[in-house]
Order: C-alpha cells, then structure tokens, then sequence
C-alpha cells in the first residue's frame, strides 16, 4: 500500500502523461495536414509512447493496492506557426515533464518510499532521453529551415520511427 501523497502525486502524472499524448496527437495533426507525413509519424509515435508512460503509472497505482483519481485531460493548443515551433513546443513541454517527475522522485524520498522511487527513476531517466531526443530534433529541424531539400530528409528520417513499448506489453 501505498501513501495517500504518492497516489495523488502518481494519479496526477497519469494525467500529465495522457495530456502529453493529446498533446502531440495535436501536433500530429497538424504537421500531417502541412504535408509533413514523417514529422506526423514521429509525433504519433510520441503520443503512443506518452500512453504507455500514462497507462504504467496507473497500473502501478493499482498494484500498489491505492485507487487511481480521475480528473479531465486539458484539451492541447491547436494551432502552431510551423514545424520548428512544433519542436520547440516539444522541447519545451518535455522540459516541463521533467519537473513534475523530479518532483514525485523528491516526494517518494521524504516519504521513504523506496520502492516508489524506485520505479520513478525510470520516469527520471526517461525523461534525460526525451529531452536530448527534442533538442537534436529541435537543432536539425532549425538549421533545415532554409533549406526545403534538408527539411524533406528529415521528414522522410522520421517517417521511419516505429512504436515500441517502452514496457514490453501492448499499452499504447
Ligand atoms: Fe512521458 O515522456 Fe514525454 O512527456
């Protein structure tokens, strides 16, 4: 059983982790109807990613013998200027992320939750990867900008980007 501080602080991030996936489900969105099918693709693969980071969560909620607490899912900005505010936005947003981990992470050790922050720390380490992952995205697509041809083979690069549980299950 876990604490009533930790299922709140982990049922939030639930929530945090589906409005991550709406979020880029957006950007999906808009980036297909520009054109940018690999962009697209790059972006939904994201989404399903942030569904399994979500759907995890909650069923370590569970296994922890607390009930997860259900709250809207904020819809996301719909509307951007082009695909460099895309990444920037991404980068942005994952930075963001980070800190509501960092904070659960700092919550489990004031707690003592050991096996709490345990399981964090994969969500800690996680998000060291996101964050690199959308800045060298953000770098490339920012120095393509000029340049259509370059910006082509960076869509085309992230049309190849196929969804992997990050748990070896089937969520997402
Ligand atoms: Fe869930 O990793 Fe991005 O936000």
């Amino acid at each position: 059983m876990i604490k009533e501080s930790i299922a709140k602080a982990l049922s939030e991030q639930v929530n945090a982790e589906y409005y991550s996936a709406y979020l880029y489900l957006a950007m999906s969105a808009h980036a297909d109807r520009a054109g940018y099918k690999g962009i697209a693709n790059w972006l939904f693969v994201q989404a399903r990613e942030e569904t399994a980071h979500g759907t995890h969560l909650y069923q370590y909620i569970l296994e922890r013998g607390a009930s997860p607490v259900f709250k809207d899912i904020k819809a996301p900005e719909l509307s951007f200027s082009g695909v460099t505010e895309i990444f920037e936005k991404v980068l942005a947003h994952e930075r963001y992320v980070t800190g509501l981990i960092n904070k659960i992470a700092g919550l489990a050790q004031e707690e003592q939750d050991h096996a709490g922050y345990n399981f964090i720390m994969w969500y800690v380490n996680e998000q060291v990867e996101e964050e690199a992952t959308a800045d060298e995205l953000l770098t490339k697509i920012r120095m393509a900008e000029n340049y259509p041809g370059l910006l082509f083979t960076i869509d085309a690069e992230l049309g190849n980007r196929t969804f992997v549980d990050p748990f070896g299950g089937t969520a997402g």
